[in-house]
């Protein structure tokens, strides 16, 4: 921990209070001018202090930034979320995310970004990430599991999404096959996962979340205006970034350790628990055909069953689908 990321713990384990700046310098080891300087440091970043004489200062505002002190202070997860490279602008978290993964980065290591320039989606998409509404980041893990099973990694990220949303907003969610997250019918959010591998075995993954957190409808371009909505939109008030990032960082966890310990079954019955696809009749384009059926539910491995017309069973791995009338 850094001497800035000290000072706000200690803010943040007393909320309301006045801390000594003889307090500060002896908790972190430094003179009280360096507890100073490093103050005026966190007012440029927009934190607000009350500094009275002999009380000393007190935390009035956070800003809604996704620092790297932001994201770690009061992070409870043990190891996502914990080594975090925050930027303002980048083309695409993804990419930087994988130099970082290929330089040796730690498990749970968090690339995220203010605003990208290349926000990607899958299949060469556009994701739109203006500045400062939403949470644009990439996840490196390393799980050691076969190459067939890293599919379910984004359905296990889906879920730990939408238990925090549920958690944090009390919103009503749900998951659309694969990766949108949908709330009140409309997507405010999406997943990629791309993968580094060799032969049969994954060497690691980076996930990409991109959430629209607090944009507002005339923030959305044309052509998202429909189908898009925010967290804000949804819940009625602005939400700050940062602890919703830690409540996603310990339940992303918690759900990842349960399936590498216990396997994907129990992956499987939450994400069924809030998926608005089972029991629909669809439309599935994958790269080489059009299959139209029922879905039915997800094999063991996390492959969406789908029951066309003739009672045929389709296994899709990967697709785009489309929702019909029933
Ligand atoms: P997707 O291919 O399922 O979704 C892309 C489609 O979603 C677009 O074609 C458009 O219709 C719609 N869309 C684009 N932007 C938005 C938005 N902000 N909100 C709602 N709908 C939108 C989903 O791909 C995967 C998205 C991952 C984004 C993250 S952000 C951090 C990381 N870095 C990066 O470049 N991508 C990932």
């Amino acid at each position: 921990m850094n001497i800035k990321q000290e000072i706000l713990k200690a803010f943040q384990q007393k909320p309301n209070d006045f801390i000594s700046g003889e307090y500060l310098s002896q908790l972190c080891n430094v003179s009280r001018t360096a507890v100073w300087k490093h103050i005026e440091e966190l007012r440029e970043e927009g934190y607000e202090f009350e500094a009275v004489r002999k009380s000393g200062y007190r935390l009035v505002t956070v800003p809604d930034t996704i620092s790297v002190e932001q994201i770690i202070t009061g992070n409870q997860a043990k190891y996502m979320g914990q080594h975090i490279i925050a930027h303002d602008t980048v083309q695409s978290t993804q990419i930087l995310a994988h130099q970082e993964a290929g330089n040796g980065a730690p498990e749970g290591t968090i690339v995220i970004a203010e605003m990208q320039t290349g926000g990607k989606g899958r299949l060469g998409r556009v994701w739109h990430s203006p500045k400062g509404t939403g949470i644009w980041m990439s996840l490196i893990i390393r799980p050691v599991i076969p190459l067939a099973k890293a599919p379910q990694m984004t359905l296990l990220t889906a879920v730990a999404m939408a238990r925090t949303i549920r958690e944090q907003l009390d919103v009503d969610v749900k998951i659309k096959w694969p990766n949108d997250i949908f709330v009140n019918g409309k997507k405010v959010c999406g997943i990629l996962t791309e993968l580094n591998a060799e032969s049969d075995r994954v060497n690691y993954l980076v996930i990409g979340i991109g959430i629209n957190v607090n944009t507002v409808e005339s923030d959305f371009p044309e052509d998202l205006g429909e189908i898009a909505t925010s967290l804000r939109i949804a819940y009625g008030n602005p939400i700050r970034r940062a602890p919703f990032i830690q409540a996603f960082c310990r339940t992303f966890e918690e759900l990842y350790e349960t399936y590498l310990r216990d396997g994907f079954a129990s992956v499987k019955s939450e994400w069924e628990s809030y998926s608005m696809s089972l029991g629909r009749m669809v439309t599935v384009r994958t790269v080489q055909s059009t299959v139209e059926g029922q879905a039915i539910g997800l094999d063991d491995d996390g492959v969406l069953l789908v029951e066309d017309m003739a009672g045929q069973l389709h296994k899709v791995y990967s697709a785009d689908i489309d929702y019909r009338a029933n």
